[in-house]
């Protein structure tokens, strides 16, 4: 049952508490993160292939499967799955295509240029969930912005299965992403494998793509040593509701998120009480079909129900929890878009699913989670990017600059940066 507060009787403290999604910090998964890390740094491929006896329960003879392979298993694929993630395929290329932007250069000065290009980091890492969650969205969502930056080399890692290969579907997006090989790594020891690189397994730049608290906490642990997409944390949704709303598509929306762990949160704003009475009606029904329901109803225990008098009161709650997905529940979303501040990404309208953007819209759905969306973008093009900036200054433009970086750097007392510039001004 989702619990039920009222917005006009929340204290500061309480809101700040109900948007907190703190999770406890779990001293063992750190140690047992920490040791396998140091393992994977000093003995390489031989404690991947043990870890993978101990945790995959598979006794590997490669660390890899290869292109071959690959196309071997990917022809294995259910037609319906093939197709789904085809046209799965062509929305997320073609939105995220259109991401790639070259900016204009600008004359700041008669004389200075200056611009930014974008260059792909050369060597990313994805990570793709294996096990009883095989994501093979998370696959496309990764790996095609990767392939559209023009990454060149894309180093992927996903736990084998207990016959030592992967499943089909990733099998099948590794041949649409023309990607040579998937290697057979899960958990912290992947994360590991692909900071400091292996016999195998090559070194990245950065490492991309969602798992469990070992592998985030891994993630975590090796900043220092390599660039992450963002500290993620359990998935959640808020729904903004109001009297336009149908309850069983907000229930089902509820419930979509409530399925991925039990430590997910789906969060109901609603502007309208029989609305809420009904959508929990509809969440305790649709449970009860569910093949997960009893890690759905877990994070649904976990949940709650916030009636809020206004779609504004609403927002402002919305924007206080910072929400990975925000759905606007209403007829009215409109005015509500200007007011949104917080959120990684929005679904408008009654027939706008979250699940649309899991898998098939053409938006990422790896997002800023845990209150992140404050500060954080969700993965594009752009984070598989760094932008470099030039300059090029003319005579003219050293001549109209020159006297501004001569003055402020007296002022810092840069004697060294002053003379840069004077003695080029001397020579003309
Ligand atoms: N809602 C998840 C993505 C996902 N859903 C993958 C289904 N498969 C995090 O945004
Ligand atoms: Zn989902």
């Amino acid at each position: 049952m989702l619990k039920l507060y009222n917005y006009k009787d929340l204290t500061a403290q309480k809101i700040e508490e109900l948007c907190s999604r703190k999770v406890e910090d779990d001293n063992l998964v750190f140690s047992r993160v920490e040791n396998i890390i140091a393992a994977v740094k000093s003995e390489g491929d031989a404690a991947l292939l043990s870890y993978a006896e101990q945790f995959d329960k598979v006794k590997l003879s490669s660390l890899f499967i290869g292109k071959e392979e690959l196309v071997e298993l990917a022809k294995q694929i259910p037609l319906s799955v093939k197709n789904a993630i085809d046209v799965a395929y062509q929305n997320i290329y073609k939105f995220h295509e259109a991401q790639l932007k070259t900016e204009a250069k600008i004359e700041t000065m008669p004389g200075v240029n200056c611009w930014r290009e974008a260059r792909a980091i050369e060597k990313v890492g994805l990570y793709i969930p294996g096990g009883t969650a095989v994501l093979p969205s998370t696959f496309l969502m990764l790996g095609i912005p990767a392939k559209i930056a023009g990454c060149k080399e894309i180093v992927v890692c996903s736990p084998p299965q207990s016959d030592g290969k992967i499943n089909t579907y990733i099998a099948y997006v590794s041949t649409l992403l023309n990607i040579k090989k998937v290697y057979l790594v899960g958990g912290a020891q992947a994360v590991g494998a692909m900071a400091f690189g292996t016999e195998t397994i090559p070194k990245v730049n950065k490492i991309f793509g969602p798992g469990n608290r070992y592998v985030t906490e891994a993630k975590k642990l090796l900043q220092n040593t390599v660039a992450i997409d963002m500290p993620a944390g359990p998935s959640e949704v808020l729904v903004i509701a109001d009297e336009t709303a149908n309850p069983a598509f907000v229930a089902a929306d509820l419930l979509a998120q409530a399925e991925h762990g039990t430590d997910s949160q789906a969060i109901l704003v609603a502007t309208s009480k029989k609305l809420i009475n009904e959508v929990i009606v509809e969440v305790e029904k649709q449970l009860l079909d569910l093949p997960r329901k009893d890690i759905a109803q877990k994070a649904i225990e976990n949940s709650y129900a916030v009636f809020a008098e206004t779609l504004t009161e609403a927002m402002d709650f919305s924007n206080a929890y910072a929400p990975e997905h925000l759905i606007l529940a209403t007829e009215n979303f409109e005015p509500l878009i200007p007011l949104i501040i917080n959120a990684g990404s929005v679904f408008l309208g009654n027939l706008t699913p979250e699940s649309a953007g899991d898998y098939a819209s053409g938006t990422n759905h790896t997002l800023p989670t845990s209150g992140f969306a404050r500060a954080f973008s969700g993965v594009s093009v752009d984070t598989f990017l760094k932008k470099i900036t030039f300059q090029h200054l003319t005579a003219n433009g050293l001549q109209n600059i020159g006297s501004t970086v001569e003055v402020l750097a007296e002022a810092e007392g840069l004697q060294a940066h002053k003379n840069a510039i004077t003695i080029r001004l001397k020579k003309m």
